[in-house]
């Protein structure tokens, strides 16, 4: 043990980041300074090999992961985001709203399975209302009462509480007295002004969405965070973003998990922009770990790193992959060579092959089955 943290040490002296390593081991928090030293280092695995230190002294090998579902109830978008393939305007050819009884079905097609989570997530269109979003919650958790529902990003949150003309602090209750269980982390992209001016102008600022997930977690609901890099964005940004993000946890607390999203560019308005490299999104996920100091969990999403990056990714400080998924529309829109679904078995079967422990969760993180705990 002594001998494998004096060679991390080392190595971290090697790649200049003596001083940034001093701080991990005595738990002090870094600076955003830091944090662009970390995106500045060429030496990427020594900063993978600290963000690892991290992701081991806290979760040790488990690697979670839950059998999950996942709706998109709608496309039809007013938001015009330039990174998005998903979206449609109404009438628009592919252009799609899923009855509340069709959303049924779609938790019917799996009632066999034994799904945890559903994760329900759509566009932002006008014309639905809001008993809409009650009659999906309710339609979800009539065909199976026992399913946490983990639906409605910040954005659809807002334009929820605009529908029922109400304050979202007032309309929480009644999304949660009608099956809401938590909230995904979707919609954040990047709070920087000058990219959501340049990017995607027409949604909520970054301001917005960090008060309505205080709203959340004050509401006594879980949520979790994500960042979409790979396109115009800055890595002062990015540290900008991540710090915003650590500065809410340290006020609620409300969030489970960060997600770094990586940008996909096929069929959307910045196909011309190259998107992150293997490199990239190994980097992002290792300073995700050491800047969210506060944020237990750092997800390596499979569908949208594809198989082999999520699992080198669990030796650069991620312990999460998500599910099964089922089917996935935003990343197969946007480029995704991934599959749209995966058995349980074979999610266990590649975090094993990384050399880790699985551990299926639920969303809220409670241990449903842990590989060490059970005789294989
Ligand atoms: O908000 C959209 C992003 C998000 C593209 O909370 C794109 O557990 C890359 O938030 N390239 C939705 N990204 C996905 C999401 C998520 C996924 C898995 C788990 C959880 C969770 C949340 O996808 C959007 C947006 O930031 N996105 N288009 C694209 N072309």
């Amino acid at each position: 043990m002594k001998q494998s943290s004096d060679r991390l040490q080392s190595r971290c002296e090697r790649a200049g980041l003596a001083a940034i390593h001093a701080k991990v081991m005595a738990g002090e928090r870094l600076s955003e300074a830091d944090g662009l030293a970390l995106y500045r280092n060429p030496d990427l695995h020594a900063v993978g090999a600290l963000a690892n230190y991290v992701r081991e002294a806290k979760h040790g090998d488990h690697t979670y992961f839950n059998v999950n579902q996942h709706i998109n109830y709608t496309n039809v978008c007013n938001k015009l985001c330039r990174f998005c393939s998903f979206q449609r305007l109404p009438g628009q050819e592919g252009a799609y709203v899923m009855r509340p009884e069709e959303v049924a079905q779609k938790i019917r097609e799996q009632l066999h399975e034994p799904v945890t989570e559903v994760h329900v997530v759509g566009g932002v269109y006008p014309r639905l209302p809001y008993s809409y979003y009650i009659d999906i919650l309710q339609a979800i958790k009539r065909e199976r009462p026992s399913i946490h529902i983990k639906a409605f990003t910040m954005v659809e949150l807002m334009q929820i509480a605009r529908l029922a003309k109400k304050p979202l602090a007032e309309v929480l209750p009644e999304l949660q007295a009608a099956g809401l269980d938590s909230c995904p982390g979707g919609g954040a992209e990047v709070f920087a002004k000058r990219v959501h001016d340049e990017g995607y102008h027409v949604k909520n600022t970054g301001e917005e969405w960090l008060e309505a997930a205080k709203t959340v977690h004050q509401a006594g609901l879980r949520s979790n965070c994500t960042m979409l890099h790979g396109h115009i964005e800055t890595i002062e940004e990015r540290v900008d973003h991540l710090n915003r993000l650590r500065l809410l946890q340290d006020e609620t607390g409300g969030f489970q998990t960060y997600i770094p999203l990586s940008f996909h560019n096929e069929g959307n308005e910045w196909s011309h922009l190259p998107g992150p490299t293997a490199m990239d999104e190994l980097r992002e996920i290792a300073v995700g770990r050491l800047m969210l100091d506060n944020i237990e969990h750092i997800k390596a999403y499979w569908i949208m790193l594809g198989i082999p990056i999520a699992q080198t990714a669990l030796s650069f400080g991620a312990n999460d992959v998500d599910g099964t998924v089922v089917e996935e529309k935003i990343y197969h829109e946007a480029g995704a060579t991934t599959p749209q679904a995966v058995e349980r078995d074979e999610l266990i079967r590649w975090i094993r092959d990384a050399g880790r422990i699985p551990v299926e969760r639920d969303t809220l993180y409670r241990v449903l089955w842990a590989e060490d705990e059970v005789p294989a």
